[in-house]
């Protein structure tokens, strides 16, 4: 299936044509038909002798109408550039010609109109002055054709062209993610919204459960038809009205994007690779705000100029479009920039979600560079390279492979050790193998930093860790699991180490630790209180198990305390249960030491409260 659309300037018989060859008036308004004037986009079909039925869209030619012009050509995969042979090439013709060039269509014929008003040897010379303009654009060399859609000279001939075109045109290529770019939502009475677009990619059924972005609203496909035609299923590249459930036509509108559930994102930043227009008004200055048209939307957006500081006519270069509206934009997608005076340029998106960049840095444009190559493996990397860790799902996204294909691919890095896979399932996070190694450094890092400035402590805590290297709680065990693996560090549950470090006491923090743990050793049940030790030292000797603290300031000698759980352990054993005041009197302590050894006993489940009574545990 493939789709048509008209180009030119304003009255030179587009949709005179497009009613001469398929019986369909494309002018569907009543002020277009009071006015004698396209303004909005117009749609018919077609069924060539080959056996093709085509859709055709039908674009205004007045300037005034441009952004519909651009909410039509999106989708086309052949242009019928119209030119009326008693005008000649005119402004509109130009800009026309510039946006199809612009947006890559490759596809077109040049139809010269009303070859009835002028004589067969002024013709030639239109003919002459068509090829020429062509001849620096994607439709140079395409084929010329003059006709009258009043006599119908010359309209079997641009069939049979058509025909002959469109059978070397290939289909687009199949990424098995549906997308239709909604040029019109109306409302049916009885079968309610209905929204039309061309389905630039994948197929949907009736049934399909899908939802329009942006807004996420989901939906259901009711019914569909092509061409007027009811079908249970629309394919690729075919104009397609799609009855939904679930919206309100009020709730949608030109720009948005069917699509299925849970994938397609908006961006609010992207980069792309742009030329500007041969016929660019004016040149594009780095900060400048334009429109972006994408498909059948547009944004405002600020333009950052990513290797110069302005771009003339016929120029290049790399750009980073920060829009007003975030779009759902997909890598390899084209758009146009256009100020208010005129189009500017236009290009391909080449990373989406992209971050802000620094200007003018070479290793920023040799990235761009290879995520515009077209071999997969090395998008894939550079994608991870720069928007890493992703699941696959992300990755295809922003890659815009299929998924089957960004699968394939990922196994076949994983095999050359060029992409470090963490986890299992839809959860399974990759990394490029720099983008690894840079997470394996900060942690180390981190460590080391933690060990220089905590020498005595065993290990950073593990959620400190996590925080610090912005992991997903998700994900954290199994890189842990993976850096463990790898000899980067030491998992000890709670807190995390370095392999070589071993927190040990110089010799005056050993005399000082010494003499405290003689002083607790000494006053067995009640040791004294408010001992100022250096909390570090403290907690190295709890570590090292040589003191237990209660809780309220209060330390045990290690084996003082051992001998207290045993004595209330014992007395429970006996007893069957032990208060307050009894364990005060067993012993022979106070109520200041008890309360929170029972605490402390409790929360390392030696004992158990129930009441005012400890039990075992
Ligand atoms: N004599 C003659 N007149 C034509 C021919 N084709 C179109 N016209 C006339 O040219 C005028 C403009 O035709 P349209 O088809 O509306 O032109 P358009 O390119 O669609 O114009 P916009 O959509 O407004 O850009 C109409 O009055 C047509 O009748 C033709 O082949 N011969
Ligand atoms: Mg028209």
């Amino acid at each position: 299936m493939h789709v048509i659309g008209t180009a030119g300037h304003v009255d030179h018989g587009k949709s005179t044509l497009i009613h001469a060859l398929t019986s369909i008036d494309p002018d569907r308004l009543r002020e277009e038909k009071e006015r004698g004037m396209t303004i909005d986009l117009g749609f018919a079909w077609l069924r060539l002798p080959s056996g093709e039925e085509i859709g055709i869209v039908d674009v205004p030619g007045h300037e005034r109408f441009i952004k519909n012009m651009l909410a039509g050509v999106g989708g086309i995969d052949l242009a019928l550039l119209v030119i009326a042979a008693d005008e000649g090439v005119m402004p509109q013709t130009r800009e026309h010609l510039d946006i199809l060039d612009l947006l890559r269509v490759t596809r077109g014929i040049a139809v010269i109109t009303k070859s009835d008003l002028v004589e067969p040897d002024f013709l030639e010379l239109v003919r002459e002055e068509v090829a020429e303009t062509l001849a620096t654009t994607t439709l140079a060399g395409a084929p010329v054709v003059a006709v009258s859609s009043q006599t119908g000279d010359g309209l079997p001939e641009l069939i049979e062209l058509l025909d002959s075109q469109l059978q070397e045109t290939p289909q687009r290529p199949d990424r098995g993610r549906p997308r239709l770019p909604i040029d019109r939502a109306f409302a049916i009475s009885g079968f309610g919204t209905v929204v039309t677009g061309t389905l630039i990619d994948g197929s949907i059924s009736v049934g399909s459960e899908l939802e329009i972005v942006p807004g996420r609203r989901s939906v259901r496909v009711r019914g569909l038809q092509s061409h007027k035609q009811a079908e249970t299923s629309a394919e690729r590249g075919s104009r397609t009205a799609v009855n939904l459930t679930g919206v309100d036509v009020d709730e949608v509108s030109r720009g948005q994007v069917l699509t299925t559930r849970g994938w397609l994102k908006t961006t609010g930043a992207a980069d792309g690779y742009i030329r500007m227009a041969a016929n660019a008004p004016g040149p594009l200055r780095h900060n400048m705000q334009v429109t972006v048209h994408w498909l059948a939307a547009e944004s405002l957006a600020r333009i950052r100029l990513l290797d110069s500081d302005r771009l003339h006519a016929g120029d290049s270069g790399w750009v980073q479009m920060v829009l007003e509206t975030p779009l759902p934009l997909i890598k390899g997608d084209s758009f146009i920039l256009r100020s208010n005076v005129g189009t500017l340029g236009g290009g391909e998106i080449i990373e989406v979600d992209a971050r802000r960049h620094k200007r003018n840095d070479p290793r920023l444009i040799a990235r761009l560079e290879a995520l515009s190559a077209p071999d997969p493996s090395e998008v894939i990397l550079r994608t991870l390279d720069s928007g890493g860790p992703l699941t696959v799902a992300e990755l295809a996204r922003r890659s815009a492979l299929s998924d089957q294909d960004t699968r394939d691919h990922v196994t076949q890095l994983q095999d050359e050790s060029r992409i470090v896979a963490v986890g299992d399932g839809a959860n399974r996070l990759l990394y490029s193998r720099d983008g690894w190694t840079t997470l394996t450094s900060a942690a180390a890092e981190q460590l080391a930093a933690y060990h220089k400035s905590f020498p005595l402590r065993r290990g950073a805590s593990r959620e400190d860790l996590r925080s610090r290297l912005r992991a997903q709680p998700e994900n954290f065990p199994e890189i842990l699991v993976l850096m463990q693996t790898e000899g980067v560090l030491v998992d000890e549950g709670s807190t995390v180490r370095l392999p070589d470090h071993l927190p040990a006491l110089n010799d005056s923090q050993r005399a000082v630790s010494d003499a405290f743990v003689r002083l607790l050793r000494e006053s067995g049940n009640n040791p004294p209180t408010g001992q100022s030790i250096d909390p570090e030292l403290l907690s190295f000797l709890t570590d090292s198990g040589e003191v237990v603290p209660v809780g309220e300031g209060i330390v045990y000698d290690a084996e003082a305390y051992q001998n207290i759980t045993s004595q209330v352990l014992e007395y429970i054993q006996i007893n069957g249960k032990i208060t307050v005041s009894e364990t005060r009197d067993l012993l022979k302590s106070s109520r200041k030491y008890v309360l929170p050894l029972l605490q402390s006993m409790d929360a390392k489940r030696i004992t158990r409260r129930i009441g005012d009574d400890r039990v075992l545990a």
